[in-house]
């Protein structure tokens, strides 16, 4: 594979582009508002992938507590939860004057003993090549063992941002960064990681293990290279000022 330098992977946070509280409730203005800071940063070769919060994480969690058929049935209302949430990204990138494309990690991505080990590289890199964003997000994707399986956004973000050696990992989250009681850290190291996951609790409504689940994806990119930064995607600028390549306040990791 070629090294692409250059390249930026946004994760979207489901806490951001959707009011968490409400089932499949969207938060139009807020992926509006970030689809035209994507669109204005002009990133030459930008991958997005967002995340569920209202939609998807609750449906998946009623369904695995469900038997046999109703549960298979639940997890592919999942995934339909996911495209919907997924067409509203796409076309407001679009409307915004964004080339977005979706990929639909259900059917490309490989995972076997629920670990992933296939990302559609190739797909993701001729779109980028051909100068589209491509889409993606976290997703129900078929277990080669037979199962199903959940792959959070995170993770998607995270292994795509190494596999493409991608130059930043840009999580865009509803707070300013890793909090630790009160405080934000300007910086999470490498050997401060254990100490700081003690204190980030899973949030309760994620069925892929929220804040915690981030932290550890982040540091997978980060140790092999990549910039990884955490902002608050709610607040007007930030990610505009982030994609450019400036200094903007939340936490660095690694
Ligand atoms: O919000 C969740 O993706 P995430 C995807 O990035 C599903 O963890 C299907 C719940």
């Amino acid at each position: 594979l070629v090294s692409d330098l250059n390249t930026v992977v946004l994760k979207l946070g489901g806490s951001v582009i959707t009011s968490k509280a409400i089932p499949e409730r969207p938060n139009v203005h807020a992926v509006k508002r970030l689809a035209r800071e994507v669109a204005e940063a002009s990133v030459e070769r930008l991958v997005v992938v967002h995340g569920g919060g209202s939609f998807g994480h609750p449906m998946a969690q009623a369904c695995s507590r469900r038997p046999g058929d109703e549960r298979l049935a639940g997890l592919s209302a999942t995934h339909l939860s996911m495209l919907r949430l997924n067409h509203l990204v796409v076309s407001s990138l679009l409307e915004a004057g964004v080339n977005a494309f979706p990929l639909h990690p259900s059917s490309l991505l490989r995972v076997g003993g629920g670990r992933l080990e296939g990302l559609g590289l190739d797909l993701v890199s001729h779109l980028l090549d051909a100068g589209m964003t491509p889409v993606l997000y976290g997703d129900v994707v078929p277990d080669l063992d037979g199962d199903l399986t959940i792959v959070s956004g995170d993770q998607i973000a995270s292994s795509l941002a190494v596999e493409l050696q991608a130059e930043r990992l840009i999580f865009c989250l509803d707070v300013d960064g890793i909090r630790v009681g009160n405080r934000i850290l300007r910086r999470v190291k490498p050997e401060d990681l254990e100490d700081v996951l003690k204190f980030v609790q899973p949030s309760a409504p994620d069925v892929t293990g929220g804040i915690r689940n981030k932290l550890v994806e982040a540091f997978k990119a980060s140790s092999r290279g990549v910039r990884v930064l955490f902002i608050n995607g709610l607040k007007p600028g930030l990610l505009l000022d982030a994609l450019r390549g400036l200094e903007v306040p939340g936490t660095v990791v690694g």
